[in-house]
């Protein structure tokens, strides 16, 4: 994207102002009116359940506001900070970073659907982890397909980090265990497992998923120590099955949203918070190694709004 503004939060912005339900844009004509009654809080909740937030957020912010009890005319500005405010307050309970101090090595399994950005993630934590001095291996788990193999090999040479892989059609779960077992023997601090995408309804791929959860386990019984679901921001309702498929399988322990620098439809993100409540510990607006960035969650609601950082 040429356009692209330079600041990640101006590329997040961006994406979340693209989409067809932004609500951004929405807010213009809810909080345009000369009384803030009862009705524009109604109009409201609606903007906010059509922009994706989920009947129960959107039901929970929009309470919130009523407790302004603003009468006339309320500036755009003091409206959308005091919505801010409100969806912050609903994201604040995820916004948890991720620790990989906790074991040695800290293992990482990368899950999701096909394209959400898993790989593109993995090379992107491998160079801020390589950035603050820790020791990295990546393996390659997508086995399935050589430009999968080689898309992380070339995230590897970026990073300088090593990648464990093996070549295309081989057995994830043996190399996983192979891999795991060579990076207790290297003292290596983290080890980020990519996987092949996978649909939540196909029941031999996502068996597949548990088995290589397994064969960690017979290596390490606290691994994966982090199962990240890796989610594609431009998605809609089908974000809400993903997660609980994964989660039901593979107990993901929390959510990186990708792609929010796209046509971004973010109110998905509280929506998911208020329903699943798993920590969101990073977002994607990019795809360079640096738009990788800690889920912050003022920063994510004022953007949502259209307000600057
Ligand atoms: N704009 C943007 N593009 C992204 C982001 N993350 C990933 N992508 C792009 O999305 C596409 C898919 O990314 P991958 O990392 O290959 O996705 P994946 O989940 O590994 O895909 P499969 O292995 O095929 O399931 C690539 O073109 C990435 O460059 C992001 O945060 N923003
Ligand atoms: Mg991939």
């Amino acid at each position: 994207m040429t356009d692209a503004p330079a600041s990640w939060f101006g590329r997040l912005k961006a994406g979340l102002s693209r989409s067809a339900g932004a609500l951004s844009q929405g807010l213009a004509g809810v909080f345009g009116k000369a009384q803030v009654d009862a009705a524009t809080l109604h109009d409201l909740e609606e903007l906010l359940i059509a922009s994706d937030l989920g009947v129960q957020a959107s039901a929970r912010i929009a309470a919130k506001l009523a407790e302004k009890r603003w009468g006339a005319h309320v500036p755009a500005g003091e409206a959308r900070t005091a919505l801010a405010d409100a969806i912050a307050a609903v994201l604040q309970p995820v916004e948890l970073p991720l620790d990989i101090t906790t074991h040695q090595p800290f293992v990482v399994l990368v899950v999701g659907v096909n394209g959400t950005g898993k790989t593109t993630t993995i090379g992107k934590l491998a160079t801020r982890y390589r950035a603050e001095g820790r020791s990295v291996s990546l393996v390659a788990g997508d086995t399935f397909r050589a430009a999968a193999i080689e898309q992380l090999k070339a995230w590897g040479t970026r990073a300088g980090v090593p990648v464990i892989a093996r070549e295309a059609g081989s057995d994830a779960s043996g190399l996983v265990f192979d891999a795991l077992t060579q990076a207790k023997a290297a003292g290596t601090e983290v080890l980020l497992v990519d996987t092949a995408g996978r649909l939540q309804n196909k029941a031999d791929l996502m068996a597949e998923l548990a088995k290589i959860v397994r064969v960690l386990k017979k290596v390490d019984a606290g691994a994966p120590h982090a199962v990240l679901l890796v989610l594609d921001a431009t998605t809609g309702q089908n974000a809400r099955s993903q997660v609980a498929a994964f989660r039901d399988l593979v107990q993901v322990t929390g959510l990186i949203m990708a792609k929010l620098d796209g046509t971004a439809r973010g109110g998905m993100l509280i929506a998911l918070a208020e329903e699943f409540g798993l920590p969101i510990h990073f977002i994607g607006v990019g795809e360079k190694a640096e738009d990788l960035q800690p889920f912050n969650a003022q920063a994510f609601a004022r953007a949502l709004v259209g307000l600057d950082a």
